[in-house]
């Protein structure tokens, strides 16, 4: 009797699958968005009116590159990897598009400033200008983007950027209309052209871009 318990037991086990084979594939957890961080209410990332000019973009990570050119002793091609081999740094900030709605995001991403640094901007810079995979372009004032310790988010919400919000980087141009916060961006040029217009600011928009300031003109 003292030798069929256990008999019956592992057979018991066999049937209940518990001794069953492991299965060799691999399944993928998930990742939850977050959406509470330090007390505050989060915008979803499903909150975003997709309105991009040529629509969402897919880019294959494996050729991308992020080129640094234009008034810079080093000019500098990064891949992705390079790119995030970085101190990183998350924050808070709110999205505000002219069409009238809004989404506050937890981004992380790295600096600017370090990204520029390392690349050595000459001094007669005074703009940088963002080319995007669709074609998109904007430009914001060099000093702002050092003064505001201004980021390239590679994460929201605690996920990696979706293709539709702007994989593999999106500029968080803080207290700037959501026209600057470019998606997609392939180039950053160092120019000392405060003028120049990026594609909705060749359409009238304000070239400034404040949130607090004027849409037009
Ligand atoms: N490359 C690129 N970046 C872009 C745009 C675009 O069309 N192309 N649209 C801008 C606008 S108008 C807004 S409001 C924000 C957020 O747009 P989304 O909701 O389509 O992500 O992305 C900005 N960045
Ligand atoms: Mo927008």
């Amino acid at each position: 009797m003292r030798k069929i318990i256990p008999i019956f037991l592992l057979l018991a086990l066999l049937f209940s699958g518990c001794l069953g084979q492991v299965p060799d594939s691999i399944k993928e957890l998930q990742a939850v968005e977050i959406r509470d961080y330090n007390g505050q209410n989060l915008s979803s990332i499903a909150d975003f009116r997709e309105n991009s000019i040529a629509g969402p973009q897919y880019v294959d990570i494996n050729s991308y590159s992020l080129n640094i050119f234009g008034l810079a002793e080093n000019q500098k091609e990064f891949s992705y990897e390079q790119a995030l081999n970085r101190q990183k740094y998350s924050k808070i900030v709110t999205l505000y598009c002219v069409e009238g709605w809004n989404a506050k995001i937890l981004w992380e991403g790295i600096l600017l400033k370090d990204l520029f640094e390392e690349v050595k901007v000459k001094p007669e810079a005074n703009t940088v200008i963002f080319y995007a995979y669709d074609g998109y372009s904007s430009s914001l004032p060099l000093n702002y983007v050092l003064e505001n310790n201004i980021i390239l988010a590679y994460k929201m919400n605690g996920l990696e950027l979706p293709p539709e919000r702007g994989f593999p980087f999106q500029l968080v141009a803080e207290d700037k209309w959501g026209y600057k916060w470019v998606k997609w961006i392939t180039a950053i040029e160092l120019s000392n052209d405060p003028d120049f217009k990026g594609y909705w600011e060749s359409r009238g928009y304000n070239n400034n871009g404040d949130v607090s300031g004027p849409k037009f003109g």
